[in-house]
């Protein structure tokens, strides 16, 4: 029997749509399917790996314990009775907050696993929730919370309109897109050009998104926020921003104006690296240029005044006029829309509380990562205890991953909910494995919010279950309604709460149903109304067009008046600090990361097809760099900085600009047991044993994992 199956990528934000062969319950061959609406034939090459993921027979497929012998195998039933009882034990004895949850990066892209996820953290009902956003896109949520009164007012850039492109800190044609979900980069990108526009970026690398742009600059990690001052007063000294339509539209004008003065490109040009002339001549071009518009991704986040930067890089699309309007920066508009949920569930605060140590604020309700180790580590009242990970691996991912791996094997509990048994992982008690991807269905709930374009589509699982296993949503419901049971009451009556909430959990295909209904397209449970719901949605295979992005409005822009907030204090009181570190001495050497197309963050490594060939892992330096320290291409070397060391090869190349080096993160899986049997041959080495926890981005506490200072010698 062969069929074809259409479905959904999740392996990033680009939502390629996959025609997968399937015969004999096996999968023969997989392509991109080029009636998708969305990505109309792309696909990447990890796309295809999906199939490798799952037939990949170190992926775990039955729950794991650890013992004195090592890990045995152990039934569901017995495994998630032992969680919920040693969870409930620590609630019980240290209170909830004694139990740490930390859920990763694959969650965004997991409709049943983000909604289970919920569950079972209400169900802990612990305030140490930690994610991968500290790690990632906090200062974007930050910014839409400050300035459009919604922490899910994520501006995507209207790529297939804009006239000029300037990127920061954003390498899509290695990641594919980030909170610009777009499919087919390359072909989006060389549009722009076609069209007669421009694309330019700044990134202290000479990227592989470089060969697509028309200008790249190095720009200093960690320098985006004195940058965009100068562009922001550069702008403004034009002489030509329509005051009169920004004060209609922002809160704000005159102070932006008024705080950037203090800021002229030749001030920060030499903190930069980026030539005045340059700052002030883009700055003409973006008043000139029709739908001229600034996007920044991760570069721009994760370094010690990401947060600043990052409410800069909106104030500017603001300023130029390129906001919520065709071809600007706008907000999509998807089909079933979290935004209500998310308001009830996350909330649209920070700083509600403080991390127990060292009182870094929550936002949205999670913690920063940075302060993991030390909760566990620091005794007291409220010491964490016990530790949930799902679909994480921070050992390898948050800021000095060594002294974590450190405290995790001292908890009195850990659980995770993995596919693999890696750095992280390795230190529970219990591993509870998932179905594989290809095993459930696809809805992509978060990436819709954040898409260049609006459609809608909704893939059945490709394969059928094992029998016996559970997906995601069923493990951390089972285990929410168990640890439930158990914290509300002891025996028989605690037994009864967690078979009513069992049996009261809807299908999380039902909750896409009802959100479909409700949602902005959907036919609101009205009888005969034409709109979307989940069978209308499942019929077309290939997914729904919902047309180009439209202007949202008061939709997106949710705060009182209806204007956007350009000033918020919280920023410009942190701007005494960046005008200290603009003015400071720089470090000699500074590390960045590096992404690849062919590898994704810590976990695509043990897949044959996606390693093979030259290493990926090396130390990249510039000739002058280690020309200086006698390094030459392929030496060895040892990486010193605050929080710890490693050693490497080097690669010698001017990719990278003087003073700045660069290593990928998501390798040093041998740390683990070795069960990932290729990605523990391949070696490398964990880059975050390098970044330093105890040193955070000062409003949020977000991790700092660009521009850290390091040494460089031959080992
Ligand atoms: N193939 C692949 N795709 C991925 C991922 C992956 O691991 N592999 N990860 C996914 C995830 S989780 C995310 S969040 C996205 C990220 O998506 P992107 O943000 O597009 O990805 P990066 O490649 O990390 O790009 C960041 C760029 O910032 C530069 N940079 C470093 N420091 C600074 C700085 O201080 N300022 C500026 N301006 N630039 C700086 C780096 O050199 C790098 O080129 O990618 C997603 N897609
Ligand atoms: N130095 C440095 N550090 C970084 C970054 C950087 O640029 N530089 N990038 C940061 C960013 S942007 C991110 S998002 C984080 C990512 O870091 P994390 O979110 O902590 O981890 P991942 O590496 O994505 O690992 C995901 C884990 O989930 C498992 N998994 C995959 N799919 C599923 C699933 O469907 N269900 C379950 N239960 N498990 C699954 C995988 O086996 C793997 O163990 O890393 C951050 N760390
Ligand atoms: S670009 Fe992203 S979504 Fe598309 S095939 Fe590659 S990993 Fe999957
Ligand atoms: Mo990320």
């Amino acid at each position: 029997m062969s069929a074809v199956q259409y479905h959904t990528c999740n392996l990033c934000d680009a939502m390629c749509g996959l025609a997968f062969t399937v015969v004999d319950g096996a999968v023969t061959t997989v392509r991109g399917d080029e009636r998708d609406v969305f990505s109309r034939g792309h696909l990447c090459p990890k796309g295809p790996a999906l199939r490798e993921l799952h037939e990949d027979p170190d992926r775990l497929r039955q729950p794991l314990r650890r013992t004195a012998k090592g890990w045995e195998p152990v039934g569901w039933e017995e495994a998630l009775e032992e969680a919920a009882d040693r969870l409930a034990a620590i609630v019980r004895r240290d209170g909830p907050d004694a139990v740490a949850a930390y859920g990763g990066n694959p969650m965004a892209n997991n409709h049943g696993g983000a909604l289970g996820w919920q569950a079972l953290l209400a169900a802990l009902g612990t305030r140490n929730r930690f994610d991968a956003n500290s790690q990632d896109s906090n200062p974007k949520i930050f910014a839409a919370m400050q300035m459009y009164g919604d922490g899910l007012s994520i501006t995507v850039p209207d790529i297939d309109r804009v006239g000029m492109l300037v990127m920061l800190g954003a390498n899509p044609a290695a990641s594919m897109g980030s909170t610009m979900a777009l499919g087919d980069v390359r072909t989006r990108l060389r549009g722009v050009r076609e069209r007669g526009g421009r694309v330019v970026l700044f990134d202290p690398r000479r990227t592989e998104s470089a060969a697509l742009c028309d200008e790249h600059h190095f720009l200093r990690p960690g320098s985006d926020a004195a940058l965009l001052l100068g562009l922001l007063c550069a702008l403004f000294e034009t002489g030509r921003v329509d005051v009169t339509a920004l004060d209609a539209r922002a809160r704000g004008g005159a102070a932006l104006r008024a705080l950037s003065a203090r800021f002229p490109p030749e001030r920060v040009a030499a903190c930069t690296g980026v030539d005045a002339a340059v700052v002030r001549r883009l700055a003409a071009e973006l008043l000139s240029t029709p739908r001229a518009v600034l996007y920044a991704r991760v570069g721009t986040c994760q370094n010690e005044h990401g947060v600043l930067a990052t409410w800069l890089v909106e104030c500017v699309n603001v300023v130029t006029g390129n906001f919520d309007r065709p071809g600007g920066m706008m907000f999509p508009r998807p089909a079933a829309d979290i935004g209500p949920l998310a308001r009830v569930l996350l909330g649209n605060q920070w700083g509600r509380h403080r991390s127990r140590v060292r009182g870094l604020p929550e936002l949205a309700g999670s913690l920063p990562s940075a302060v993991m180790a030390e909760e566990m580590e620091t005794p007291g009242p409220g010491q964490v205890r016990g530790f949930v990970t799902f679909a994480g691996n921070p050992v390898l991912s948050t800021p000095n991953g060594p002294r974590l791996a450190r405290a995790l094997a001292k908890l009195d509990f850990m659980v995770s909910i993995d596919h693999y048994l890696n750095p992280t992982t390795c230190h529970a008690h219990l591993v509870l494995p998932p179905v594989s991807a290809l095993e459930r269905s696809h809805f992509a709930l978060l990436m819709h919010t954040v898409a260049v374009r609006n459609t809608v589509k909704y893939s059945a699982p490709v394969l059928d279950r094992e029998p016996g296993s559970l997906d995601d949503y069923e493990i951390l419901t089972e285990l929410a309604a168990r640890v439930a049971g158990r914290r509300a009451s002891a025996g028989f009556a605690g037994r009864s709460i967690t078979r009513g909430l069992r049996a009261a959990r809807p299908h999380p295909d039902a909750i896409i149903d009802a959100l479909l209904r409700l949602g902005p397209y959907g036919d609101r449970y009205v009888p005969g109304r034409d709109g979307l719901t989940l069978a209308k949605v499942r019929a077309a295979v290939h997914g729904i067009d919902l047309g180009e992005l439209e202007p949202a409005g008061r939709a997106k822009v949710r705060t009182p008046d209806g204007r956007v907030e350009l000033m918020p204090t919280v920023y410009t009181e942190a701007i005494p600090h960046l005008e200290r570190w603009i003015d400071a001495p720089r470090p000699a050497l500074v590390l960045i990361g590096r992404r690849h197309l062919r590898s994704l963050n810590s976990w695509m490594h043990n897949v044959s097809s996606l390693v093979k060939g030259r290493d990926r892992t090396a130390l990249w330096l510039h000739p002058d760099d280690a020309l200086e320290r006698g390094v030459v291409d392929g030496d060895r070397v040892r990486v010193v900085a605050r929080a710890g060391r490693v050693e490497t090869r080097a690669r010698v190349t001017d990719e990278v600009m003087r003073g700045v080096v660069s290593m990928p993160h998501g390798y040093g899986q041998s740390a683990g047991d070795g069960i990932e049997r290729v990605a523990s041959a391949l070696g490398g080495v964990n880059v975050n044993a390098l970044t330093d926890e105890s040193v955070v981005e000062p409003i949020l506490g977000d991790s700092i994992l660009n521009g850290v200072p390091v040494a460089v010698e031959r080992a």
